[in-house]
């Protein structure tokens, strides 16, 4: 981590809901989702601007978290601590919103904001100011629950005629076993990954046992959404390595997981662990361990994209991520020029000040339903 940033103030903030419609209907085991609703924190002190993702769901489904109540929390006390404060680098600001408990994706993108200020007031990359040290980011895709067998075999062919480096596919009870099969069939060689959202208990321990077979590279949070005993179990009696995402939402929940032995690689998302400064320090305890790690996706719009592919190029991020290009998810991103994969499967780390992207404010206004300006009180 770079130690000299700069200290700023947060003089005004804006909180902004977008809702950008899905190319197609993102089916997991916990719903479907047809549009995204994200909710963007903009600041602006010491004439410097940043902007920030909040990665929380419509509903409460994947986490507790929703954009509704990230927009209340954020309004009534996270950005209350930073607005009018005295100047703070990022680290600083943070610590004025630590007494806040748990609402680690409204905490993420205001500290996002604020990274992406730092960065425009320097000169520097958010990706240069947290040690990345890769240019391109190896890039999967995640699919969601098909309607058919075929649909996921013509999806997973798109994909990988795209360039994408490893599919990802969700499942659930039901839609496992057969699923890997007929992919690894017509597919041997593709690097292959499930995803079950927690959609299993230990009793399913002969269906998960029977993945075994279809190489896959990992199962990803297999068991309940907080649950890190049943998975060391799990672990002990499945060959497929498991991915831990839901269960670690914390450096502890991590050190408990590692120790325990409740699975062997982690899916980290800044949202989901409070921001990219302490997901940077996830990073850093999973290399300790042995645990790669690769960047996981909560389909951001550009804005959140770029701060996941400058948190990719970290050096442990050994595993494609599910960074996947502004075209597998929207029709119009929100950025002047969207993320456009590479032939070679990877996504640029963006290069310029901040997140290093630009906005488009008309395709912005247009996806705009909802806006509030907030000044120190
Ligand atoms: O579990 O990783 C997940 C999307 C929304 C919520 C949870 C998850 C996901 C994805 C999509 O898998 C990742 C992406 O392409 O952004
Ligand atoms: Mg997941």
């Amino acid at each position: 981590m770079n130690g000299g940033l700069p200290r700023l103030r947060v003089e005004r903030a804006r909180l902004r809901v977008v809702e950008l419609p899905l190319v197609s209907p993102f089916t997991t085991s916990f719903g479907t989702q047809t549009v995204r609703r994200a909710l963007l924190v903009e600041v602006e002190g010491d004439g410097v601007a940043g902007v920030g993702e909040c990665v929380a769901g419509i509903d409460p489904a994947y986490s507790s978290e929703t954009c509704a109540g990230a927009l209340s929390t954020l309004r009534d006390h996270i950005l209350p601590s930073v607005l009018g404060a005295p100047p703070a680098d990022v680290a600083g600001h943070a610590r004025s919103w630590e007494w806040v408990r748990g609402h680690h994706m409204a905490k993420a993108a205001t500290e996002m904001a604020l990274l992406d200020q730092a960065g425009h007031a320097t000169g520097q990359s958010v990706s240069q100011i947290l040690g990345g040290v890769r240019s391109r980011i190896g890039c999967g895709v995640s699919i969601g629950i098909q309607p058919s067998l075929a649909a996921t075999l013509t999806a997973i062919e798109g994909y990988l005629a795209a360039g994408y480096q490893r599919i990802k596919l969700k499942c659930k009870p039901g839609y496992d076993v057969e699923l890997a099969q007929a992919v690894r069939q017509r597919f041997p060689g593709t690097p292959l990954m499930l995803d079950a959202n927690s959609a299993y208990s230990l009793q399913d321990v002969d269906q998960l046992r029977a993945l075994d077979e279809f190489d896959l590279t990992m199962i990803e949070q297999p068991l309940a959404h907080d649950d890190l005993i049943d998975h060391a179990t799990l672990q002990a009696q499945i060959e497929t390595s498991i991915c831990l995402d839901e269960s670690v939402e914390s450096l502890a929940d991590l050190r408990a997981a590692i120790a325990l032995g409740s699975g062997r690689i982690l899916n980290i998302k800044a949202g989901r662990v409070g921001g990219l400064l302490p997901a940077a320090q996830l990073h850093d305890t999973c290399g300790e361990a042995g645990w790669p790690v690769w960047c996981g996706g909560m389909l951001e719009t550009g804005i959140g994209r770029a701060a996941n592919l400058a948190l990719a190029s970290l050096p442990g991020f050994t595993l494609p991520g599910d960074t996947s290009a502004s075209d597998r998810y929207f029709e119009q991103d929100l950025l002047e020029q969207p993320f456009e994969l590479a032939a070679d499967g990877t996504l640029p780390v963006p290069t310029g000040p901040g997140l290093g992207i630009q906005v488009e404010q008309r395709r912005l206004d247009e996806a705009t339903v909802h806006l509030e300006e907030l000044s120190p009180k």
